[in-house]
């Protein structure tokens, strides 16, 4: 199939990425956003979201003349769906009296409602969001069918899951392996013709139930082997093993590659998409389920290693370093380090919070400092929740010289205890309390 003109409908992570790869290749792209204050942005030249290379290739999209922003879909030969499939935070689902989160797809289904009006015969339809098995064939083609067309027959349906890491989306979004599902074999075939415009790993042709089953396993099974690095952090403390040693000792062993243990799993993907399983199947995903509760709790383990350092909390100040869900990022969504400051705060603790890629955060009721000079001064211990490198790379003396605190907590294996304790600070790190 030829594609001239395409519309990409969502421009966060991973909509604007893609539609701007599009349009540096050679494709007419209109991107759409409900959101009008993201069109302004990049009207005016900016950016709402922070990843490297980013810029780069929307100014390259926007010069060309390939790339328009718009807040509703037109005419085009095909569609991409790349918006956000997040969970309620007030609903859940229950069985067998545990309780599970369920997926918000209100935004899939505005998508394809909005595409139904300007669908016409022979054009491609793609979802890349997350979705839990069988979205595309169950919520997706019925919705897209409203327009008179007959999906499979009349057009083109197709799940195609981005993949790409956060921090190094625009390399991944060209080099990863591309699988594509397609409700009919040319469906999955006219996929393949349209990334292949700048995919150059291989394309990977399925059924869109399996493509979308591969996304979630794929996040799956990276959540489950982080929450047993979370569990034997628990362990390791129980039996004042430093955890960080016995990882890395058992990872010399030719089959094992424990991660690393944490203040807890977040982000809008390994975080979520596992409850997708769970809700689509609880009586199956019990694994699943239970790795789940596992990283979530973390942030709790967190916390009490703080109050072991630092006792009653009670009116204690705190200063904690990073706050995004994981290094060298700015997205602070579901990140465990906002929830250890809430726990924190619920505990009567006063939180500084400095989080380097996103100063200007605005999180209700923490209190962000703009440099980490306020943020050290006048408290009672140091909480480091993220391995930015550039806290890491801070010496004890650098610290020492902002702070009169000597107590630090290392979440995260950042910092050299014994460098720390020979500085004169009483260290504390996850899983190591020996
Ligand atoms: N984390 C640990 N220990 C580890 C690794 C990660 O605690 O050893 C934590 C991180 O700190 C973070 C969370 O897990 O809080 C998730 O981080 P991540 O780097 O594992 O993954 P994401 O969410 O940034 O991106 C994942 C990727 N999936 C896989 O690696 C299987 C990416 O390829 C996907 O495209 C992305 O999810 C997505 O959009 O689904």
């Amino acid at each position: 199939m030829n594609f001239e003109k395409i519309c990409v409908l969502g421009l966060g992570y991973i909509g604007l990425p893609t539609a701007s790869t599009f349009a540096t290749h050679g494709l007419r792209v209109v991107g759409v956003d409900v959101n009008l204050q993201i069109l302004e942005t990049l009207r005016n030249g900016g950016l709402h979201i922070h990843e490297p290379g980013l810029r780069t290739v929307v100014e390259a999209a926007i010069r060309s003349g390939n790339l328009s922003v718009s807040d509703k879909p037109e005419e085009a030969d095909a569609f991409i769906i790349a918006v956000p499939t997040p969970f309620y935070s007030d609903k859940y689902g229950e069985f067998n009296g545990k309780q599970y989160k369920l997926a918000d797809m209100r935004a899939v289904t505005s998508a394809a409602q909005a595409i139904a009006p300007v669908l016409r015969k022979g054009n491609l339809v793609v979802l890349e969001s997350t979705s839990p098995p069988r979205t595309t064939n169950s919520l997706v083609a019925p919705i897209l069918e409203e327009s008179g067309l007959k999906a499979g027959i009349d057009f083109h349906l197709a799940y195609s899951p981005e993949r790409v890491l956060p921090g190094q989306i625009l390399r991944e979004l060209i080099e990863n392996a591309r699988v594509i599902g397609g409700i009919t074999l040319q469906a999955a075939q006219a996929g393949r013709d349209l990334y292949a415009t700048f995919v150059k790993g291989e394309i990977i042709l399925t059924d869109a139930t399996t493509a979308e089953m591969v996304k979630l396993m794929e996040n799956t099974y990276r959540d489950i082997n982080i929450a047993i690095a979370n569990e034997f952090s628990r362990l390791s403390d129980q039996f004042g093993v430093d955890v960080w040693e016995a990882i890395s000792i058992a990872n010399r062993h030719p089959r094992v590659k424990i991660l690393n243990p944490g203040p807890g799993v977040g982000g809008h993907c390994i975080s979520v998409d596992p409850w997708f399983f769970v809700e689509s199947a609880p009586e199956i995903a019990r694994l699943i389920y239970t790795a789940r509760q596992v990283n979530d709790a973390q942030p709790k383990f967190v916390l009490e290693l703080v109050a072991k350092a630092l006792g009653d909390l009670k009116g204690k100040k705190i200063a904690v370093l990073g706050l995004a869900y994981k290094p060298d990022v700015d997205d602070l969504r579901e990140s465990p380090a906002v929830e250890i400051v809430h726990l924190l705060q619920n505990a009567g603790a006063f939180v500084k919070a400095y989080e380097p890629f996103k100063s200007n955060a605005n999180l209700p009721g923490i209190s962000i400092e703009p440099d980490l000079k306020n943020a050290l001064s006048d408290v009672d211990g140091i909480i480091l929740l993220v391995n930015h490198k550039n806290l890491c790379a801070l010496s004890p003396q650098e610290l020492a010289s902002m702070t009169s605190t000597r107590i630090l907590i290392d979440t995260v294996n950042g910092w050299s205890g014994k460098d720390w304790e020979a500085a004169g600070f009483s260290f504390y790190k996850l899983g190591a309390n020996k």
